[in-house]
């Protein structure tokens, strides 16, 4: 079938709306129509070529929402008219990793996703006979796409796609670091660095569970008044600091940090990240996505003397499992997402959602189809 997408067709350019050909849904996999699609830092890291994992031309996208419109033939758990949220983290609930319950880190289809094909080695997308690469299995800047059944999530039919498909990446990926990653205890000190659309869920979910301070830091300071909204009650720039950011912060938190996040992607952040830390047991959790050849580094020391650095993806949620609850949180009124959602655009602005996010006016654009 045709179908309307965004296509990143090199590094660096941008994207170009063409009609594409989809083919139908093999064996396990789905078509799902695509009603709305967020845009995350991580389309933007891939599409600058620093991903290693970046491919050419690709349909990016992976923050989405929509219907199912047709299975597979031995698709076993969906049907046509499911409402459901694409999972870049799938959950197969047969691998070691699911069953090991120690990871969300489903690895039964990761090195096919990696490479921008299905699990069975081939595209479903292309454009004039050239094959195109999907993009973390997900390829949500289409108004139609194939992902294999595990890597859909059912959610409630009630739910307005334009508002939780950003459940599909940025609100799971905060609050699930701060609940599943991290377990933020109540009157815990937690420093968030980087207010976008991670960092102020990070801050979200950090007063869901009752921390003490919440201390967000930020070089833009028209990020403030959202994150003290959403409960930051502390904000840092650290261009308006004479000292040492790290000191700063130890002192700010009578010794540093029960635990902190870093949410921009930046390697040197992750190392004051982890430094202004409490010595003995602060946590930091790496949630930024830094570029192929970049490395973190810190005196060994650090760690000897009990901080922690962690990492999470999709906030260590289990997709299939946790996402059908973040939605009902979502309807329930206990999260807060339609204040995060500051742009809603058609697909055809797709290139203004970028210029947004690079210039620091926007948290989340959501883009319709
Ligand atoms: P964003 O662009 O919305 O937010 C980044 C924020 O960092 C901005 O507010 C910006 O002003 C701030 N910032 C930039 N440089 C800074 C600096 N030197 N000091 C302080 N603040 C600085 O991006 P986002 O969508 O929130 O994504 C953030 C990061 O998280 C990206 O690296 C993205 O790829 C990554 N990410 C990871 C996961 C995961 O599962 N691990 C999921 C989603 C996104
Ligand atoms: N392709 C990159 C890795 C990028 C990365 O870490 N992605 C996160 C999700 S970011 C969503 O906005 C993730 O889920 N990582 C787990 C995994 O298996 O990649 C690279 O550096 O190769
Ligand atoms: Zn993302």
């Amino acid at each position: 079938m045709d179908v309307k997408a965004a296509v990143a067709v090199e590094a660096n350019q941008p994207l170009k709306l063409e009609t594409v050909q989809l083919d139908p849904p093999q064996g396990r996999e789905v078509l799902v129509e695509i009603k709305a699609t967020g845009v995350c830092h991580t389309d933007a890291y891939t599409l600058s070529g620093k991903d290693p994992e970046g491919l050419f031309p690709s349909i990016l996208g992976h923050e989405g929402a929509g219907v199912v419109v047709e299975v597979g033939k031995e698709v076993k758990t969906l049907k046509p008219g499911d409402h459901v949220i694409p999972l870049y983290t799938p959950e197969c609930r047969e691998c070691k990793f699911c069953l090991s319950q120690k990871t969300n880190l489903c690895q039964a289809i990761r090195s096919t996703q990696g490479k921008g094909v299905m699990p069975d080695g081939t595209s479903r997308f292309s454009l004039n006979g050239e094959k195109l690469h999907h993009f973390m299995g997900t390829s949500t800047f289409a108004n139609y796409t194939v992902l294999p059944e595990i890597a859909l999530a059912k959610i409630r039919e009630d739910a307005p796609f334009d508002k939780v498909c950003y459940i599909g990446c940025g609100v799971t990926t905060g609050i699930g670091a701060v609940l599943f990653t991290a377990k933020v205890e109540a009157g815990a000190n937690v420093v968030v660095f980087g207010l976008g659309g991670i960092g102020l869920n990070v801050i979200q979910g950090a007063k869901m569970v009752g921390a003490d301070k919440i201390i967000g830091v930020d070089i833009n300071p028209k990020k403030r008044p959202l994150a003290e909204k959403f409960g930051m009650t502390d904000f840092v720039n650290p261009n308006e600091l004479d000292g040492d950011l790290v000191s700063y912060l130890v002192e700010l938190t009578d010794g540093g940090a029960d635990f902190s996040f870093e949410c921009i992607g930046n390697v040197n952040i992750m190392r004051q990240a982890l430094e202004c830390c409490h010595k003995g047991w602060g946590v930091c959790t790496i949630i930024g996505v830094a570029g192929a050849g970049e490395e973190i580094s810190t005196r060994p020391v650090q760690l000897v003397t009990g901080r922690v650095w962690k990492g999470s993806a999709f906030g260590g949620a289990r997709g299939r499992t946790d996402v059908p609850k973040i939605v009902d949180w979502y309807m329930d009124g206990k999260i807060n997402i339609d204040d995060l959602i500051t742009h809603t655009l058609p697909i055809e602005q797709i290139n203004e959602a970028f210029d947004l996010m690079h210039e620091g006016s926007s948290i989340r654009t959501v883009l319709t189809y």
